[in-house]
C-alpha cells in the first residue's frame, strides 16, 4: 500500500487486519517504517505493507526522509501487487510523483480512493475519470478507511491476482512486529496528538526495558531522543505537565493492549540533530 502522506493508509491496514498494529495521526508523515499487517482468508492469505507517505524527492527535508522515501518506493518490486491509496480531493503533484514510479514497474495496481465519507456521490464520478485516464489501474475501488466501506470488496478482487504459494505466515498472526517496537510507536503517536509544529517529527522513542515484574506488572522505559536541548523542554512541558500526558495517555492504551498493569517510565534526552546523520536510520530499524 502506497500513497502521499496523511491518505489514511495505516488506518486501512489496522481495519484489514482488525487490530492497531500502526499508529494514526491528523499530521502528515507519522508512519516511519514498512509495517506488515497479515490478514487470512479461508481461501488466501495477504501480507499487506503499509509504507511511509510518499513526498517528491525534491521535497524532503533531511537524508533520513530522503533514505526512507527511497526505501518505500523499492520496496514496490518486492510485491505482489499495489494499492495506489489517494485521498478525494483532486490529483496532487505527490499523486502523480508516485504514479510515475509505478509505471517503471510492471505490476498489477489497484487504486483505492480512500475518505469517500467525505465527498459528494458526482465529486467521486469525476475523480474515478481523472484517474483513469492517468495510468492503468485494474480496479479504481472507493472505499472508507474509517467506517469500513467496500474495504472486503478491495480485498476480495485482490484476492483474484494473488500467485499461488503456500501462506507465509501462520493463520493466527496478524503482524510480525516486535511488542517493543510497537510500544514505542504508541508513545510516538501520543506525542503526535499532544505536541505541536516540529516536535513529533524530532522525535525518536526507544524502549530500552521491558521486564515483568511482581504481581503482574510490566516495568517499560524509553526514552525520547528529540534534536536540540530547546525542544527537551518543550517535550517535558512546564512542570513536567507534558510528558506526564504523553505517559498516561500512552501507559492506558498499552495496558490495554497488553492486558495488565505497566509501569512507564519515559526520559528525555538530546540526540544532537539525529535526523541529520544518516547512521540514525539504525536506530529507526533500517538497515544501512
Ligand atoms: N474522514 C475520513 N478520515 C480518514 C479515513 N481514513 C483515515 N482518515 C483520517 O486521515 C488521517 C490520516 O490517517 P493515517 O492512517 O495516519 O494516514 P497515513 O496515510 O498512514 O499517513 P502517513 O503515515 O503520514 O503517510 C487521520 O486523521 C485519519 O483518522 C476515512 O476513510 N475517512
Ligand atoms: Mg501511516
Amino acid at each position: 500500500m502506497i500513497g502521499k502522506p496523511n491518505v489514511g493508509k495505516s488506518t486501512l491496514i489496522n481495519y484489514l487486519v482488525g487490530d492497531k498494529i500502526a499508529i494514526i495521526s491528523e499530521k502528515p508523515q507519522t508512519t516511519r517504517n514498512i509495517i506488515r499487517g497479515i490478514v487470512t482468508f479461508e481461501e488466501a492469505q495477504i501480507v499487506f505493507l503499509d509504507t511511509p507517505g510518499i513526498v517528491r524527492l525534491s521535497e524532503t527535508k533531511t537524508p533520513i526522509d530522503r533514505h526512507i522515501i527511497e526505501q518505500a518506493l523499492r520496496g514496490l518490486k518486492g510485491t505482489d501487487l499495489i494499492v495506489l491509496i489517494v485521498d478525494p480531493s483532486s490529483i496532487s503533484e505527490e499523486d502523480k510523483f508516485i504514479i510515475e514510479n509505478l509505471r517503471k514497474i510492471e505490476k498489477v495496481v489497484f487504486l483505492a480512493i480512500n475518505k469517500i465519507d467525505k465527498i459528494k456521490e458526482k465529486e467521486l464520478r469525476s475523480l474515478c475519470q481523472d484517474y483513469e485516464n492517468l495510468f492503468p489501474f485494474v480496479r479504481i475501488i472507493p472505499i472508507s478507511a474509517k467506517k469500513g466501506t467496500n474495504i472486503s470488496i478491495l480485498a476480495g478482487e485482490m484476492i483474484q491476482y494473488l500467485p499461488v504459494h503456500p501462506p507465509y505466515y501462520s493463520s493466527d498472526l496478524i503482524t510480525d512486529q516486535p511488542e517493543r517496537v510497537l510500544i514505542a510507536e504508541l508513545i510516538r503517536e501520543k506525542i503526535f496528538s499532544l505536541a505541536r509544529q516540529e516536535i513529533p517529527y524530532s522525535v525518536l522513542v526507544n524502549v530500552n526495558q521491558f521486564e515483568q515484574r511482581k504481581n503482574d506488572l510490566i516495568y517499560i522505559q524509553a526514552t525520547l531522543h528529540v534534536e536540540h536541548s530547546s525542544q527537551k523542554g518543550i517535550l517535558i512541558g512546564r512542570a513536567g505537565k507534558m510528558i506526564k500526558m504523553i505517559g498516561e495517555m500512552a501507559r492506558g492504551e498499552i495496558e490495554e493492549r497488553l492486558g495488565c498493569r505497566i509501569y512507564l517510565d519515559l526520559q528525555v534526552a538530546v540526540k544532537k540533530g539525529w535526523r541529520r546523520r544518516k547512521e540514525s536510520l539504525k536506530d529507526l530499524g533500517y538497515q544501512l
